[in-house]
């Protein structure tokens, strides 16, 4: 037999083996695992919602258990649901999906200490009585926010997102935000002061999206370098990684992992899913195809073979490009669990969704075993 083949082969006889049904695929509990495929070269997560255990089922929970190392809080260690009002925390959920990776002896990713949009965060931090707060102010309350929840969680946490989505997608260079506007970048580079001195062995994360994209990425390099010129003690940037379908920017995502990586920084992918029902279009011709959008959903019964399988090769090929920067990139994680999981069911408008490596009833898609499957 010629030699390249034989892994292949080998492969095949253990799928069979393992319980690969080529009607049916894989059965959740014998699939391989994602965890075990790209051990020694990334840590592959999931983020979850929720209150855990509960509200995931028991084959959920095997799945979970089974294909990842890491776990992500898709809502619950946000500021908006642990200190909804100051001083006033709620850490019953944010705690509960810590027993459950305790158990499950999985590492946690914490899921973030500031979100620069002022939507996401809670309107009481920007007030003082009837008065705007003061830049002091916020930042004191910024301060004590960190040292509760990073302090809380110190040596329990294997990273934070310490600053989400800072960067603005159309012509200011920072998201405008009363952060910004009280601050400039000044809340950014004292957040990750305060992470570090709280929790000195997390890695620090720095997470956006869309900065594969040229105009986004030149803002991001402007950032980093502001904040380690500062010596902001940051170690990581989050690419998000939420891709359409036939619209990954190959070359720009490769620039940008190199860019991050020659100023010494890790690269997490930290929320990836692959849309299958297109969504750039909604706010494309300022919005002249808003209503008739809102109508689309054209996979409710379902997603075509054709289009599942164009998926997969699409999900082949990023896993590939993440091998290729393994020294570089240290974490891939799935935003949400399975396609009737995802937030992609829900934004920006109601449609089924088929985004993930798993379908909505937990079992593998073409994807999964198009990533899973060896290295030939
Ligand atoms: O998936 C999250 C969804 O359940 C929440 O309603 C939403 C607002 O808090 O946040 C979603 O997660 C976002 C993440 O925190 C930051 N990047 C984009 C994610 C998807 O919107």
């Amino acid at each position: 037999m010629n030699k390249l083949r034989r892994p292949w082969a080998a492969w095949a006889l253990l799928c069979l083996a393992a319980g690969w049904n080529p009607h049916e695929g894989w059965a959740v509990t014998n699939a391989p695992s994602l965890r075990e495929r790209f051990a020694g070269r990334f840590l592959v997560g999931v983020a979850l919602d929720g209150r855990l255990p509960d509200a995931y089922s028991t084959a959920e929970q095997e799945l979970i258990a089974r294909q990842f190392d890491a776990l992500t809080p898709a809502n619950c260690m946000k500021m908006m649901h642990v200190q909804r009002a100051e001083g006033r925390f709620d850490f019953e959920l944010a705690d509960a999906f810590m027993a459950f990776a305790a158990r499950n002896k999985q590492k946690v990713c914490g899921h973030c200490l500031v979100w620069a949009k002022d939507e996401r965060t809670p309107a009481w931090i920007f007030r003082d009585g009837d008065q705007p707060v003061t830049r002091e102010k916020l930042l004191e309350r910024m301060r004590a926010h960190i040292e509760a929840v990073a302090g809380r969680y110190r040596g329990r946490v294997i990273s934070w997102d310490v600053v989400n989505e800072p960067l603005d997608d159309g012509k200011e260079y920072l998201r405008p935000s009363q952060w910004v506007a009280l601050t400039g970048e000044e809340f950014m580079v004292q957040a990750f002061e305060h992470a570090h001195r709280v929790d000195p062995d997390a890695i620090l994360v720095l997470n956006d999206y869309n900065i594969e994209q040229p105009a986004k990425r030149s803002k991001l390099l402007r950032l980093l370098k502001t904040l380690l010129d500062r010596k902001a003690p940051i170690h990581a940037v989050g690419i998000q990684g939420h891709f359409e379908l036939d619209a990954i920017p190959w070359q720009d995502l490769e620039d940008t992992v190199v860019a991050i990586r020659n100023l010494g920084l890790q690269v997490m992918i930290t929320e990836l899913d692959i849309d299958v029902v297109l969504r750039s279009k909604w706010w494309a011709d300022n919005g002249k195809h808003r209503a008739e959008l809102a109508q689309y959903n054209p996979f409710a019964k379902g997603c075509p073979p054709e289009v599942l399988q164009r998926q997969a090769e699409q999900y082949r090929r990023l896993f590939e490009l993440f091998c290729r920067y393994d020294k570089t990139i240290t974490r891939v994680a799935f935003w949400d669990l399975h396609d009737g999981r995802s937030w992609l069911n829900d934004f920006p408008w109601r449609r089924a969704n088929h985004p993930l490596l798993f379908d909505r009833e937990a079992r593998p898609k073409p994807a999964f075993e198009a990533v899973v499957r060896p290295d030939p």
